[in-house]
């Protein structure tokens, strides 16, 4: 005899992302779940966007690698909490580790909480941190064909940041192409271009986040 149940059996790290994520509702904080390949910009990105921002939004970051904590000295050094979670092999961040970190930070009081994950454009797309959006970084110098290589990861972003537009002379790397790529797997997310390292573009991802913000 076949049994259906209709109530879906969430798995350990599913049910540890649903405690975190009622801890934001509950502490009105919008958490932030961002991937890309190693060395895409991540950290540049928010160390800059936490210089940018000091005194109008209170930022804390979760910091997710492998190995060292060389990317939470960054932020602090940005003037924002940071916590690192060595995962010491795991090619992803999970929500178990997510809700230790937010123990080892001044979680509570934070307007928003970045979570960088694990330099990885596959896995950390497939284990949910109990976020309330997901920002994908893609980078020039990485090459035009990545959404169309690692569709899932794009699939599920809410607004994916094409970083380094400032080599877009030095590479062959074509917008439009992503753009359109981008589309076919994901109609809805924004899709801003900037250089965390020029500046360039880096309001229109400012904006985006205030908007994230009040709503
Ligand atoms: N030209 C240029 N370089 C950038 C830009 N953003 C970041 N970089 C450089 O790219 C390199 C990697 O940047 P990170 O911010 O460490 O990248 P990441 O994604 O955090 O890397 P992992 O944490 O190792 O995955 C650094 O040398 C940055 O200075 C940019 O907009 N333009
Ligand atoms: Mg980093």
């Amino acid at each position: 005899m076949k049994i259906s149940l209709n109530k879906k059996i969430l798995d350990k790290n599913e049910e540890c992302a649903m405690q975190n994520s009622e801890f934001f509702a509950d502490n009105d904080i919008l958490c932030l779940n961002v991937i890309s390949s190693p060395g895409s910009g991540k950290t540049t990105i928010l160390s800059q966007t936490i210089r940018d921002l000091t005194g109008e939004i209170k930022i804390a970051v979760i910091e997710g690698d492998i190995r060292t904590d060389i990317d939470a000295k960054k932020i602090r050094a940005a003037g924002a909490s940071a916590v690192q979670i060595e995962t010491k092999g795991s090619c992803h961040l999970s929500a178990q580790q997510v809700t230790g970190a937010l123990m080892a930070i001044p979680a509570a009081g934070m307007d928003v909480i970045f979570i960088e994950n694990v330099g990885n454009l596959v896995c950390p797309s497939d284990f949910v941190l109990g976020e309330d959006l997901r920002v994908v970084v893609l980078s020039v110098p990485e090459g035009d064909d990545k959404p169309i290589k690692y569709p899932g990861t794009f699939a599920k972003a809410d607004v994916i940041l094409i970083n380094k537009i400032d080599l877009i002379d030095y590479i062959d790397f074509s917008l439009e192409r992503v753009i359109a790529d981008i589309r076919v797997v994901n109609d809805k997310a924004e899709i801003l271009q900037l250089s965390a390292t020029t500046g360039e573009g880096m309001e229109n991802w400012y904006n985006w986040l205030r908007s994230k913000i009040t709503q």
